[in-house]
């Protein structure tokens, strides 16, 4: 088929249009649309990007279904019955940002802090998540938002041990012997990798999988270690103590790479095998054997993730995972090492796309989106300045996803709280908004991207005219801009201006127009000579910055948050990672997504829940002194004893009685990166009847 980057065709056959996945997700897909007569009425992988394969997961399979669904919102919409109640009115543009504007400059005459962005990663386009928006705020004087709810725990402890968000090209995991998986469910949401795994276990790769829930990705393993949340720094540092013991070092390389192993390896001496199993609740065999496995195998990998980050020491336990390539000298190889996140690598020009210049001389506050429950309760006071009088929220649904729902929800719900949410549906955030703005999908704007799991740029094209009065996120901004009386040029940009800024002439931008992609000229084996990004060129097993900050220099085990104070009575720790069919909450709407997940669930092991009664299927209550949220048990092995597993993270409104999980997730943060604790919550789970548990259909 012939590729046409027009947007909009005359009647003539159907045409393939190149873009990219905007989701948050490492795999930043290549897709190809296939548009007939300016209907977008397929999406599948582009068989020409060496990662994408030709392949989608499920969810993105389905994406006409989510762009043209009947919910989608098309006009922008004014709130007409009280705050959350979800009663809105259409409004045309001029009415919704002149509404927009003369509130925002009331408020900013007085005091622009009032005024926070609350953003995420709903799209990672660089255009439609971090540019005329940016400049937009920063012109205005907002206040700053701090962007941690995800990833900057791990961030901040790469950022100290190797130096960025650098480690192994993806592809070459495929090349490995070894491959612990560490922290992720691969086969969920990091499929591509996955891919690559499965070939190096083809080519006789062992694999194994360290995650307290025994995920599908754990059963495709041929070793799952499940240690209980919050002690993966336990379980690294034991690994070290073995690696010393039986002398599975790389002399030369800790002598010529790495900064402060006299310390480490005194540190590490004080954690054997017994002492981690007896903090992770795993066999000391199992620790012993790893240990082996890591130290006699090579090349060895270790495909970090998300999950032993969010908790209280996830940061150091990032950190002491970080370590053990350059203790083994598998940096050497380029199938050899860690990734975690290969975003540092990519030459983004962000001072250009966002413009921090802008601001005002006094450098506005910063506000912690993981936090945003708190602060929005919080009154104006010199430590945390003027009260929070306006949001505006874009690619996020805080009020699903945030830590301590029913703050968050208290928050949203002040009447005194002016809240714009641009938005494709009216998800639990939209709901509490004063005006809601149409924004275009994917299929409908312009974008680049960089990736957090492999080194490529990606181009996104529109496929089709945007649907309904939506407006891409960079024009709405712009409008904003212009009504504001924001003159400076800057915010004249095309969005399409936008996407050749991004990169400017670091990245082929002919290249990208031409296959939709191009590949960041990289080492193959990035740390194999040393020469890491750090302010000593080593591997900084001890780190000086962290020691100026009054921190411990070195990584160590720090125990969760909740195992102290008033917490500490609730007997069994939750995690809550991805359900497979959603991303976040996104996806939670689209109807043959939730068919697949079915309802809200917990899953328990069955020892946990013959001690509470507790049946397969029936409706559960799962409580702390934050919260109580409803679901359906799942009483399943995929659970550790002890551990329970609920599932996210689901749109209020479409779970039990209005509650999803995060109604009794906290908003303590970590040790590193100021991010939040997700996985570091205990709770009591107990049976209680309910009408949803009669008769109603097992999930999958
Ligand atoms: N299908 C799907 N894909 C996604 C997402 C999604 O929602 N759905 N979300 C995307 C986003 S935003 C992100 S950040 C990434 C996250 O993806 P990953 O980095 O893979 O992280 P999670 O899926 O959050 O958690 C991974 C695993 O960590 C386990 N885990 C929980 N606590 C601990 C612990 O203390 N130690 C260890 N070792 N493991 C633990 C969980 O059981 C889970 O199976 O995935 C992205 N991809
Ligand atoms: N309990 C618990 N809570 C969690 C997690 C967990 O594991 N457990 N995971 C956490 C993690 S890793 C993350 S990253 C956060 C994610 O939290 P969020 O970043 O809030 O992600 P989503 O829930 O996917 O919501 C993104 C929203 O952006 C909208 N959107 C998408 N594209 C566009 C666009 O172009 N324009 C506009 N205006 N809107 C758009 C989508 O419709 C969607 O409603 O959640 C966190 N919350
Ligand atoms: S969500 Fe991830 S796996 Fe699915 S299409 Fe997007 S980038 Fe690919
Ligand atoms: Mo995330």
């Amino acid at each position: 088929m012939p590729m046409s980057s027009a947007a909009n065709t005359p009647r003539s056959a159907p045409v393939q249009v190149r873009g990219a996945c905007p989701h948050d997700c490492p795999d930043t897909c290549a897709l190809l649309t296939t548009v007939d007569n300016g209907v977008a009425t397929r999406v599948q992988g582009n068989p020409d990007h060496p990662h994408t394969d030709g392949v989608l997961c499920t969810k993105v399979s389905r994406y006409t279904e989510r762009s043209y669904h009947p919910e989608r919102i098309l006009t922008p919409l004014k709130r007409s019955g009280p705050k959350g109640s979800g009663q809105f009115t259409p409004v045309g543009w001029d009415e919704a940002l002149n509404g927009i504007t003369a509130r925002l400059s009331a408020i900013a005459a007085r005091d622009p802090e009032a005024i926070l962005p609350y953003s995420y990663a709903g799209t990672m386009g660089m255009v439609q998540g971090e540019s005329m928006d940016r400049r937009f705020f920063h012109h205005l004087g907002a206040s700053q938002l701090d962007r941690t709810i995800c990833a900057s725990a791990g961030a901040e402890a790469l950022v100290q041990t190797l130096g960025g968000k650098v480690g192994m090209k993806m592809e070459f995991f495929a090349e490995a012997q070894l491959i612990l998986i560490w922290g992720s469910n691969s086969i969920g949401s990091n499929l591509h990798f996955w891919r690559y795994a499965q070939q190096a276990k083809r080519n006789g790769a062992r694999l194994v999988c360290i995650d307290p829930r025994k995920t599908e990705t754990a059963d495709k393993c041929h070793e799952h270690i499940a240690p209980r949340p919050g002690t993966d720094a336990a379980l690294a540092l034991a690994l070290m103590h073995e690696l010393i013991a039986h002398d599975w070092l790389d002399h030369d390389y800790i002598a010529r790479h790495t900064l402060g192993w006299e310390q480490l390896r005194e540190r590490a001496l004080q954690w054997p095998p017994e002492r981690a199993a007896e903090v992770c609740g795993v066999s000391v065999e199992q620790i012993r054997q790893l240990a082996k496995d890591y130290g006699t195998t090579k090349p060895a990998a270790i495909r970090l993730n998300y999950g032993m980050q969010r908790v209280r020491g996830g940061g150091n336990a990032v950190r002491a995972v970080a370590c053990l390539p350059a203790l083994t000298g598998a940096w050497r190889h380029r199938a050899g090492g860690l990734l975690l996140s290969s975003s540092g690598q990519f030459p983004a020009q962000r001072g250009v796309l966002q413009r921090p210049d802008l601001m005002p001389a006094k450098t506005p506050r910063t506000i912690n989106m993981s936090t945003i429950g708190d602060d929005l309760l919080r009154a104006a006071s010199p430590a945390f300045g003027p009260r929070i009088e306006a949001l505006v929220v874009y690619n996020s649904n805080p009020v699903a996803v945030a830590p301590d729902s029913s703050k968050v929800v208290q928050g949203f719900a002040r009447s005194d709280l002016f809240t714009v949410v641009l938005e494709h549906f009216q998800t639990d955030t939209a709901d509490y908004a004063d005006f809601i703005l149409p924004a275009t999908t994917q299929l409908e704007h312009w974008d680049v991207h960089l990736s957090y799991g492999h080194t490529d740029v990606l181009l996104n094209r529109p496929a089709i005219e945007p649907l309904g009065q939506a407006r891409s996120n960079a024009q709405i901004f712009r409008d904003l801009a212009a009504r504001m009386g924001f003159t400076e040029p800057c915010f004249a940009d095309s969005d399409e201006a936008l996407c050749r800024q991004a990169f400017g002439d670091a990245v082929d931008y002919a290249l990208l127009e031409s296959q939709g992609f191009a590949t960041l000229a990289l080492p193959d084996a990035p740390f194999a000579e040393g020469g890491f990004p750090t302010p000593s060129g080593k591997c900084e097993f001890f780190s000086a910055r962290l020691a100026a900050q009054g921190l411990d220099g070195l990584p160590d085990h720090l125990p969760n948050h909740e195992l102290q104070g008033s917490s500490a009575r609730y007997p069994l720790a939750m995690i809550s990672p991805p359900a497979r069919n959603f991303l976040n909450s996104t996806f939670v709407n689209v109807q043959s997504l939730r068919a697949i997940e079915g309802r809200p669930v917990l899953e328990i092991h069955p020892d946990d829940a013959q001690a509470r009664g507790i049946d397969d299927g029936a409706v559960v209550r799962v409580f702390n002194d934050r919260g109580s949220y409803r679901c359906h048990a799942t009483v399943s092995r995929r659970a550790r004893p002890g551990v329970i597993n609920g599932l996210g993270v689901w749109w209020r409104k479409l779970g039990l009685d209005g509650t999803n999980v995060n109604e009794v997730t906290s908003q303590a943060l970590t040790d590193l990166g100021r991010a939040p604790t997700f996985y570091d919550c205990l709770v009591e789970v107990d049976a209680f009847a309910h009408p949803a548990a009669a008769g109603a259909p097992h999930a999958a």
